[in-house]
């Protein structure tokens, strides 16, 4: 693919309300949209989604900014790509960074599918024509905002209601929740707030006919989470540790969890992606697309990978309308009774909206390759 230039567009959009989690809120998103564009002028695009800070993972705006430039754009004019699998390779040099390396590789799986007049779900061998959302709601000043927020989701139809949990906020509340919600499809995620200390208070959470808990335990573990799996009913589902096909491997084969979130910045793109999504098939595994407070662009592609049979599970991937006044996209992803239509035009199947990304845009970069 002749490789032409490539824009980052830096840009700040402000959520429509905060998100708490167990290690604080976010009011707003910054992120880089990257835009790279062909000798035709085809032109893909891709989101970067790391946070301001390493609370989730250790990469931020800022090493993304800094790795891209310094590191990855020098790789992509150094070397020439036929396929979009192969810039996992070319960036091999570079360990880890995969938020920053996916950023530039979600690009090039758009541009490449632009190029071919498919739908990236088709390029990435995608069947679905629509795909099962369910939402994430963040820790509530109260219980009865929980139940207000949930009740109010499930009327708009999403498939299953994810709940953040901490120390304090989780066993009476998913309890309470348990009651209001008999029949719902509930899980909870907890961003590694746990030990094994915490075992036997985990466990009262088996009562509660949970579809999974979200990475209960540390952000680098698999060892342990195994251990609590083994004494827990609830499946275990791992987020935070899984960064590659090796560490979902490994995570499996020791009986760490029995599902596991895919996203595609945490493993590094849409080919790792791809390798989990294959490898977890092949076990049996349940997956499901996560989500982090991505916009249009970044929507898209989870949407794209959701189109994957083995995506099994309703993924966090919501309305735009859920995040943003106004999405960069258009049109904008929209969720009818908790299902996405998955868009048939070629490559991400949406329109940048130039003038509103133009609007949240505080820089562009550009780089001649
Ligand atoms: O742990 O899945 C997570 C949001 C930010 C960081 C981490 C997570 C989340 C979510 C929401 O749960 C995902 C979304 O709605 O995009
Ligand atoms: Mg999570």
């Amino acid at each position: 693919m002749p490789i032409k230039q490539i824009k980052l567009h830096k840009v700040k959009m402000k959520l429509n309300s905060p998100f708490t989690t167990s290690f604080g809120t976010m009011e707003t998103k910054e992120f880089f949209i990257t835009e790279i564009i062909d000798d035709k002028g085809n032109r893909g695009f891709g989101e970067s989604v790391a946070f301001t800070s390493p609370w989730y993972s250790e990469e931020t705006v800022k090493t993304n900014e800094h790795v891209i430039e310094d590191f990855l754009i020098p790789l992509l004019k150094e070397n020439t790509i036929e396929h979009p699998d192969e810039v996992l390779e070319v960036f091999k040099s570079i360990r880890r960074h995969n938020m920053a390396k996916s950023t530039l590789e979600g690009a090039i799986w758009d541009l490449y599918a632009k190029r071919k007049e498919i739908p990236l779900a088709e390029a990435l061998g995608g069947t679905k024509s629509e795909i099962d959302v369910g939402i994430s709601i963040g820790i509530q000043p109260t219980v009865e905002d929980l139940i207000n927020t949930i009740d109010h989701y499930v009327k708009e139809g999403y498939k299953r209601i994810k709940i953040k949990i901490k120390p304090g906020w989780d066993v009476d509340v998913l309890r309470e929740v348990r009651k209001q919600f008999p029949d719902t499809p509930i899980m909870a995620d907890a961003n590694s707030a746990y030990t094994l200390n915490d075992i036997d208070h985990l466990k009262q959470l088996d009562d509660l006919n949970l579809m999974m808990i979200e990475q209960p335990l540390a952000h680098d573990d698999i060892i342990d989470h195994a251990t609590l799996q083994e004494a827990m009913e609830t499946p275990v589902c791992l987020d935070e540790s899984i960064h590659s096909f090796e560490d979902a491997r490994k995570a499996v084969e020791l009986g760490s969890c029995k599902i596991i979130n895919v996203k595609i910045g945490r493993v590094g793109g849409l080919t790792e992606a791809k390798r989990i999504h294959d490898y977890c098939k092949e076990k049996g595994i349940d997956i499901w697309c996560g989500g982090m407070l991505e916009a249009g662009v970044g929507r898209a592609h989870n949407i794209a990978l959701t189109t994957l049979t083995q995506f099994t599970l309703p993924g966090d991937t919501a309305s735009s309308a859920r995040y943003w006044k106004q999405d960069i996209i258009d049109p904008e992803v929209t969720v009818t009774d908790g299902v996405i239509k998955v868009p048939t035009k070629p490559g991400i199947g949406y329109e940048i909206n130039e003038e509103a990304l133009k609007s949240y845009t505080t820089e562009v970069k550009t780089f001649d390759l």
